[in-house]
């Protein structure tokens, strides 16, 4: 009999434990939405995600091989603008790869391309044409 109600009880505070958390997840993931979404920014390509400042950011790839750059400096959760151009004898540098942030862009005749994304992950991630032979480096700081 003591047993039974014991675990009744048990079973009655683990219930409410996890409605807690659930209500706590739930809350914070509404937060987080609102924090997105914002009452009147509904536009994605010229605010960015995550509610911080658009960071321009321009990289040139040159006829001489490599970029103009071979390191920039972001900042996390802030959304960057990727301007991307390649001098037209840069060759295959007219192809800029990052994949941790799936950017692919292609300069054809010298043209800017831009991308967008929003850094989530402090690091040091790649940017390079397709090969690898122009390689630099993004760095994400908090
Ligand atoms: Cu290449």
């Amino acid at each position: 009999m003591d047993g039974q109600i014991k675990n009744q009880r048990k079973m009655i505070i683990l219930a409410v434990a996890a409605m807690a958390i659930f209500g706590l997840q739930f809350a914070a993931w509404n937060y987080v939405k609102g924090d997105n979404g914002g009452p009147n920014n509904n536009g994605n390509t010229d605010t960015g995600g995550n509610g911080g400042e658009i960071q321009d950011v321009y990289i040139r790839a040159l006829s001489s091989g490599g970029y103009d750059k071979s390191q920039v400096s972001v900042k996390l959760g802030s959304p960057v603008r990727l301007h991307f151009s390649a001098d037209s004898g840069a060759g295959c540098g007219k192809i800029l790869v990052m994949r941790n942030f799936g950017v692919q862009l292609i300069s054809r005749n010298g043209e800017e391309q831009v991308a967008q994304f929003t850094p989530s992950k402090e690091g040091v991630f790649e940017y390079s044409c397709s090969m690898r032979m122009f390689v630099g480096q993004m760095q994400v700081k908090a």
